[in-house]
Formats: C-alpha cells, sequence, structure tokens
C-alpha cells in the first residue's frame, strides 16, 4: 500500500514512514501546499485534503497539528506555525513564566481525501506539561518544551522511536492506517 503524504515539513515525514511502516504502508512526498482556513485543526485538515485531492487527482493525506495550552485557553493552537516562527519556545516559556498551570495537548488531524470523495479525519492527541526551559536536541519545534511522564522526559529527549510509541501523530496516523488497510 501507498500514501500520499502532502507537507512542508520533513520531520513529519520521517515520523510518518516510521509509524506507517509497521502497517505495510509506504509513503510517497509531496508538496505542492494548501491553504490553510481559520477553524479547528479538524476543519484545516479536510479542507487542505479536499483541495490537494482535487488538484492533484489523486488520494492524499495531510496533517494539521496544533499545541494547545490550557493556562492560555487553547492558545497557540491553529496558530502554532505562526507562533512557533515569531515567539518561538523562548517567547511561550516567557508567557507561562508565573503560570501554576503546566497542562497542554499536542493534537494532529490526518485529513484523507480521494477526487470527487468527501474528506474524513482522524484525530490524536497527547497530553504533557509545558516545562520552564527547553530540554533537549531531538524531535523539532515544540519538542523540548514538551513534557511527558510517563517517560520523565520531554519530546526533545526522547528518542525518535519512543517518542512514535505515544506522540498525538503515532495515535492519528494508526488511526488512518487501520481505517486505509481494510479499505
Ligand atoms: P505542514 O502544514 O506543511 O504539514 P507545518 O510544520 O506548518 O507543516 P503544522 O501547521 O501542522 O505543520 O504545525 C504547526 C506547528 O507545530 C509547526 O511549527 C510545527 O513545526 C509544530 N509541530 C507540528 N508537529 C509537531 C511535533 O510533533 N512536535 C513539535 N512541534 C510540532
Amino acid at each position: 500500500m501507498l500514501v500520499t503524504f502532502i507537507t512542508g515539513n520533513e520531520h513529519k515525514v520521517k515520523e510518518a514512514r516510521d509509524i506507517f511502516e509497521k502497517f505495510g504502508i509506504e509513503v510517497n512526498h509531496e508538496n505542492p501546499g494548501y491553504p490553510e482556513v481559520q477553524g479547528s485543526i479538524e476543519e484545516v485538515a479536510a479542507y487542505g485534503a479536499k483541495y490537494v485531492a482535487e488538484k492533484l487527482q489523486k488520494p492524499i493525506i495531510v496533517d494539521d497539528t496544533g499545541l494547545f495550552i490550557r493556562a492560555l485557553n487553547g492558545f497557540p493552537g491553529t496558530y502554532s506555525s505562526y507562533v512557533q516562527e515569531t515567539l518561538t519556545n523562548k517567547g511561550i516559556i516567557k508567557l507561562l513564566k508565573d503560570e501554576q498551570d503546566r497542562y497542554a495537548e499536542f493534537r494532529s488531524c490526518i485529513g484523507y481525501c480521494a477526487p470527487k470523495c468527501e474528506p474524513k479525519t482522524f484525530l490524536g492527541t497527547v497530553a504533557g506539561e509545558i516545562l520552564s526551559e527547553e530540554r533537549g536536541n531531538n524531535g523539532f519545534a515544540y519538542d523540548p518544551l514538551f513534557y511527558v511522564k510517563e517517560y520523565n522526559k520531554t519530546f526533545g529527549e526522547l528518542t525518535t522511536g519512543e517518542k512514535d510509541e505515544c506522540s498525538h501523530r503515532r495515535k492519528s496516523m494508526e488511526k488512518f492506517a487501520k481505517w486505509y488497510s481494510e479499505q
């Protein structure tokens, strides 16, 4: 089985290849880009998947991800990409400086669509805490800030294999892979 993954993020492609391997799904990577609508990550993924499937005239998946920090009412959420580029992790640390509530969730939504079909979405979430310093050099973007109790480590300190065992993306991609294998 083969799936075309539409993303501009090479880290996501690597994680997808590792996660899909055990389902016997190969990943073809393309990056034509797609408009990101205002809305939930499910809406962004569904719209993006439909847009690209019609444009390329073939079935594809996209992944829209956000970091949702409870003390900030879910911010940066769907603005995670912009915030990572502008505020960066240091800015998030500053925003939470005097905050006791450190709870946060990563949410990944896979959008799948084939031409002339309606899109389907698959959501995966993982709970963690935002540290007051960055730790670890693995992973990417928000990973060094995101502490996971079960491992007593941040995503930035986990090996790729460990992150793939428990991550939001593992959960969303696994849901998609199970459904896709049955088609
Ligand atoms: P595409 O939309 O092209 O797939 P992107 O990197 O813009 O790539 P998102 O909008 O889904 O992807 O991601 C929002 C932000 O969250 C962006 O800065 C990502 O680098 C970051 N991000 C996504 N997944 C992450 C993960 O597993 N760990 C840490 N940060 C992540």
